[in-house]
């Protein structure tokens, strides 16, 4: 720790993360801060370029209104995402992100983003609300805005964020963290702070194994951080069990939305039954929402489980038989063929703009999509606003739209004062993807400049509890070198436990008792109550973690991140009485939807006494 310098940075709005929300945060703050001459600061932990979730790319953008179409309204796109997510919905926030998305998608146009066009000009979309794209460089156009916007000097990459800054009056003024690259502690002192760190991956066991443990769909470096970020700041935190299960190609995680979309593929069992014509009956179950167009994700999802549970799998991707069907419809041969061969590389391309390895194991597999089906597979569980899920903080609605109940003063304010955030930091707004990320960056860079303007003095932390996080946060390294010889192998010490041991034992508890792919997504009050209980001892053993290096720090605290995320988790689905959500999780002791849980579950930790408090909050609908 001694020969650590300790960097501080005073600024007026500090951006933690540099991801979609991030990015979007740093082009609305630059712009509304020249107008009122404050100072915005971006820390990323990785390299904005190819940062977050997009990093690979993507091939779609996923939220896209259109309403100057006259086709669909914002009030549409509320209906869809309240159905989908079986009634649990903040409709304030999801329509505040619906009015915004259009410009959004518009200027990633105009930053050079190519997105699929028609004959006569027109997008070509993949679904009524998602556009194709040709989105390998959508990061690197996004974050290229982001740059230009706040200049190089006000923009920290590799630097890890770990723990919020709190004043004595609670609010949010600041954060800590540590480069990964260069023996560096970071203090940022800032008026208003955006917690935008995206979701939590390898909070549960994932699917692959060895070389693989990496892939999975969602990024596993996205650990937690934002969730962790606003737990400890004492925030109020919603839709915590909300997790999403996305079903894709089996072990490379190519997405599948192009193919039920555009493609139009059904998916079938292993004896060629299309389970969502055998099992909808089942659907009756969970009215109204089992009866909705389109049926909500984790309905989707509970058919085909239902189906891998008796025992009828694999589940096909039936690509060979949409291909086939698509280019049927030309009828002179060699055009027939021509359009077979167009789409084929449309299929390929889906995969190599966002998910390069599934391209890489249909190769290496031969796989020929026109030929042959592919296997699908439901994921193990992520934690992410912005897709399908919607865990997230509590944070306020928009002056004009939201209900008083709502509304505290600035737009994506968390319970915490001084602390915003959006994209897959913000919960109950689901279906804003990258696009709508993106513009509720912008939302909450805008109301933070406000927050700003109106709070012009910067909170006190004094220097003896920076000291003491400075401690604390480096800890781990000095533990690792003072214990290092107790042990002729490293990884198996008596003194400390290696961050990838310790995320192990995390998966393993999270898996088997709160619901993971090997107890097919199933659990009850009495595993979830053993599950905490483990938590807590692996809590216990959290103070004990060694990291070897700074990148092994890095890993600590990513882990310590998850183990936030994942108490949350369990709390949460303990203290929701039923089951909402069949295909992301299964309470088998309330297998049912009861009409008295149509409101949202939140929980808050106390900074005070270390205590959680469950709360029940109202559903307000404002259409
Ligand atoms: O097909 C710290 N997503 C899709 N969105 C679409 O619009 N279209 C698609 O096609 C999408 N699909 C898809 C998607 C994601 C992935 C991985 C695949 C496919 C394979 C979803 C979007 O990507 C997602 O909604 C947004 O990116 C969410 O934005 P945001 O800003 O909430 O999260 P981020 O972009 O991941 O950024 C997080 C940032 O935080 C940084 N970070 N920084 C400092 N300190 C720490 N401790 C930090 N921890 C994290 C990260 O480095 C990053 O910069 S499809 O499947 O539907
Ligand atoms: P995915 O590739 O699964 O992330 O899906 C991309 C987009 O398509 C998201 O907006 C999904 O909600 C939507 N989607 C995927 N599959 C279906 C389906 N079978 N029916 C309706 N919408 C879908």
């Amino acid at each position: 720790m001694a020969n650590f310098e300790t960097v501080e940075i005073t600024t007026d709005i500090l951006i933690c993360g540099g991801g979609m929300a991030a990015c979007g945060a740093a082009v609305e703050t630059a712009y509304w801060a020249k107008k009122n001459n404050l100072k915005v600061t971006l820390v990323d932990k990785a390299s904005l370029d190819r940062s977050g979730a997009v990093a690979m790319g993507l091939s779609a953008i996923n939220q896209y209104v259109d309403v100057n179409s006259g086709n669909n309204t914002i009030e549409d796109y509320v209906g869809y995402v309240r159905n989908d997510l079986m009634g649990i919905t903040r409709e304030d926030l999801v329509a505040n992100i619906a009015r915004h998305v259009d410009s959004s998608v518009h200027l990633f146009e105009k930053w050079g983003l190519p997105i699929w066009k028609d004959a006569e000009g027109k997008y070509v979309h993949e679904g009524r609300w998602q556009l194709m794209i040709n989105g390998e460089s959508y990061k690197i156009i996004v974050a290229e805005a982001a740059k230009n916007a706040l200049g190089a000097d006000n923009i920290y990459e590799r630097v890890f964020i770990t723990e919020p800054l709190i004043d004595d009056q609670g609010n949010c003024c600041g954060a800590v963290g540590f480069s990964v690259r260069e023996n560096k502690f970071y203090v940022f002192k800032a008026k208003a702070v955006i917690a935008v760190m995206g979701g939590a991956v390898h909070v549960f066991k994932p699917r692959s194994t060895g070389e693989g443990l990496g892939r999975s769909w969602y990024p596993p470096f996205n650990s937690g951080a934002s969730a962790y970020f606003t737990i400890k700041a004492g925030a109020e935190m919603t839709c915590q069990e909300v997790r999403f299960i996305p079903v894709r190609f089996k072990d490379a995680y190519g997405p599948v939305g192009a193919w039920f979309l555009l493609f139009k593929a059904r998916a079938t069992n292993g004896l060629g039954e299309n389970y969502m014509e055998t099992r909808r009956p089942e659907l009756e179950n969970w009215k109204p929402y089992g009866m909705v167009k389109p049926v909500p994700a984790n309905l989707r999802n509970w058919l085909m489980m239902l189906d891998v549970m008796e025992g009828k799998g694999p589940i096909y991707m039936r690509t060979e038989e949409a291909l086939q069907k698509i280019s049927a419809e030309v009828t002179d041969e060699k055009a027939r063929k021509k359009k077979l061969k167009e789409l084929e590389s449309e299929a390929w391309e889906d995969f190599l703009d966002m998910t390069i390895s599934q391209a890489l194991l249909w190769a290496a597999s031969d796989v020929f999509p026109e030929e042959k089906p592919s296997e699908i597979a439901a994921c193990e569980p992520y934690f992410i606003g912005s897709h399908s899920g919607a865990s997230g903080a509590w944070v306020s609605g928009p002056e004009d739209l939201a209900p008083p109940e709502y509304f505290w003063g600035y737009a994506n304010m968390t319970t915490v004062k001084g602390l915003f955030t959006a994209g897959d930091g913000s919960g109950a707004s689901s279906h804003k993807f990258s696009s709508g990320s993106h513009a509720e960056g912008r939302i909450a860079g805008k109301a933070a400049c406000s927050y700003a303007v109106d709070n012009t003095t910067i909170g006190n932390v004094d220097a003896a509890t920076i000291e003491e996080l400075k401690k604390r946060i480096l800890m781990p390294l000095d533990l690792f070198e003072e214990s290092k010889n107790a042990s002729t192998d490293p990884d198996t010490n008596p003194h400390y436990i290696r961050p990838k041991q310790y995320m192990f034992r995390l998966q393993k508890i999270m898996d088997e008792y709160a619901g993971g792919v090997s107890t097919n997504f199933t659990t009850n009050e009495q595993l979830m109550n053993k599950g905490l209980d483990l938590l807590a001892i692996l809590r216990e053993d959290s103070e004990k973690l060694g990291a070897e290096s700074l990148h092994e720090l890095l890993r600590v605290w990513e882990n310590v991140h998850r183990t936030w995320q994942a108490e949350a988790h369990i709390r949460t689905m303990l203290f929701r009485d039923e089951t909402r959500w069949p295909g992301y999780y299964f309470r088998a002791d309330k297998p049912k939807m009861k009409d008295d849980w149509k409101v949202f579950a939140n929980c808050q930790w106390d900074r005070k006494t270390g205590e959680w408090n469950m709360i029940k909050r109202d559903i307000i609908p404002v259409y």
